[in-house]
């Protein structure tokens, strides 16, 4: 690695450590084409970690010609799918040996507790990389019979070069989501880390080489959004875009990918319901709907931002949930072990959250808890947990992805009340439902228009089952035996035996 694309870095917790801060092309690290450099700041002070390059529209041509060509590249497109996914499996044993380390520059760049970063996100990625280095050699087409006369089988080919644009809220986990089923269908990857977490992700780059993976294979560039993600994203030379990050961007993308139609999948935003109805077990209720909302600093997709309540236990859930919030969402350093909340990502995501405080109160509906920024912290980007009360269906808060530590309260009468409301948004993504009657919960789950549900719990996500949403929360699964569906072509094969 040249000197000047790396530096010396200790982290907050005392890690020491080489960070890289090129663009990672070809298994080379190089400077973006003009120079150009993000800062990347942590948001816990609001001071800068370091600068990393930001690729150009010509480094992203670049790294899909290196792309392109190692997908041609018999090192790679000859290799035996065993070892392929001996190569996955290599990269996760990699990451599991430097965990600690990937674990603190997580935090460090985003500021998630690092408990979280090292137990559930690095955990997380080691098991989805292996998951999908165990499918490698599990991916095959079929026989199908015809006539006597004529064989027909079909072929998994890999899609081609594909991009991979992902947020700042799980960087590394989105990269493994996205990389463990690209790879283990023997496609080449463009990535693209979110602006604002650039860090871990290119540590992780360079133990590609060291995993064996031959140049080309996996490319990553760190860059702006509106420059590398579109750049990527409108690629003649892109076969497939795989996206996760807000519906406007989505939107955005799939009219980019247009150029080539480009196959795409998206994973974008929710408003995730939390049904209670009367019969629910009121403990297992708040501490999940707490969970469901608090946790990772409320910056989650699936976040259960809106709770449900039935009238009969409406004032024993809401002093429940409440003192749940209370005791549990201590909020503060991240490196610190009993921080259960970390700050915001950037200084604008905190400042929508403290405007969405003002928009909800303007429409009328009541502040229980929370609502402030925490200068006794420091310049970090905190904010208080936010619970809203009195919120009804047409308001902006009850609609809108705050993407925070923010949570809205709605009382219900009757079960098709409470699936009418649930379904109210344009969002699709994750909802959640408390009962202890199972013919209702099962009812419940198939009339919610979501890609979700979990019944008495919240948040639930595993390696093996599929993840993504319907309406505008996206476009495709990720994840489980699903997300592999979106990395190969099916190719039909027609054998005339009487020739
Ligand atoms: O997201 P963007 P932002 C939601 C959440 C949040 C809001 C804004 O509500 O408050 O989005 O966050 C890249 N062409 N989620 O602005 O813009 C960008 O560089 C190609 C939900 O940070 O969607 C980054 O890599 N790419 C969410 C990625 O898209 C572009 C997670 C996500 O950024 C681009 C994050 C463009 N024109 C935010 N513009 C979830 N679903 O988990 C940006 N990007």
């Amino acid at each position: 690695m040249a000197l000047n694309l790396a530096v010396e870095l200790t982290a907050p917790n005392g890690v020491k450590y080489s960070q890289p801060t090129g663009l990672f092309i070809n298994n080379q690290w190089v400077a973006s084409s003009n120079g150009e450099k993000l800062t990347t700041l942590n948001p816990a002070n609001d001071q800068q970690i370091t600068s990393v390059s930001a690729a150009t529209e010509q480094d992203v041509d670049t790294a899909v010609k290196s792309a392109r060509k190692a997908l041609q590249d018999s090192s790679w497109c000859d290799l035996c799918v065993s070892e392929r996914g001996k190569l996955i499996n290599r990269l996760a044993d990699l990451i599991e040996e430097h965990r600690e380390t990937i674990a603190a520059i997580e935090t460090w760049d985003n500021g998630k507790p690092y408990t979280a970063a090292l137990n559930e996100d690095v955990a997380e990625v080691v098991q989805t990389l292996r998951y999908y280095g165990g499918f490698s050699d599990k991916i095959f087409g079929q026989v199908i019979e015809t006539t006597p006369g004529k064989l027909a089988y079909t072929i998994r080919d890999p899609v081609g070069v594909c991009g991979q644009i992902i947020p700042w809220n799980y960087p590394l986990a989105m990269a493994a989501w996205k990389l463990g089923p690209a790879l283990a269908c023997g496609n080449t990857v463009v990535l693209k880390p979110a602006e604002q977490t650039p860090l871990s992700i290119l540590y992780l780059a360079n133990l590609i080489p060291q995993a064996g993976f031959p140049p080309g294979v996996i490319n990553v560039l760190n860059g702006l959004g509106r420059v590398a993600g579109a750049a990527l994203a409108a690629h003649e030379d892109v076969d497939k875009i795989a996206f996760t990050g807000s519906t406007a961007t989505g939107k955005v993308i799939m009219k980019l990918a247009s150029s080539n139609l480009k196959s795409i999948t998206l994973e974008t935003g929710g408003k995730s319901p939390l049904i209670v109805f009367d019969d629910a077990d009121l403990d297992l209720a708040s501490y999940w709907a707490h969970a469901g909302i608090m946790s990772n600093q409320g910056q989650i997709c699936t976040a259960t931002s809106r709770i449900l309540v039935q009238d009969g236990i409406y004032d024993q859930f809401l002093a429940k949930f409440l003192d749940q919030v209370r005791a549990i969402s201590k909020v503060g350093d991240p490196f610190d072990e009993s921080t259960y909340q970390g700050p915001q990502i950037t200084k604008a995501q905190q400042e929508r959250i403290v405007e969405y405080v003002k928009i909800g109160q303007d429409e009328g509906a009541r502040l229980e808890l929370g609502g402030q920024t925490l200068p006794n912290l420091g310049n970090g980007y905190f904010v208080q947990p936010t619970v809203f009360t009195a919120v009804t269906e047409s308001m902006r808060v009850f609609q809108e992805e705050v993407f925070g530590p923010f949570v809205v309260i709605t009382r219900f009468s009757t079960e098709n009340e409470a699936v009418q409301l649930a379904n109210g948004t344009i969002y699709g993504l994750g909802s959640a439902i408390f009962t202890s009657n199972l013919a209702r919960a099962h009812r419940t789950a198939r009339k919610i228009e979501a890609g979700m549900v979990w019944i008495n719990s919240s948040q639930d996500s595993d390696w093996r089952i599929p993840f993504g949403g319907v309406k505008q929360s996206g476009i495709g699964r990720e994840l489980g035996e699903a997300g592999l569906a979106a990395y190969s072509n099916i190719k039909a094969v027609h054998v005339n035996l009487n020739s």
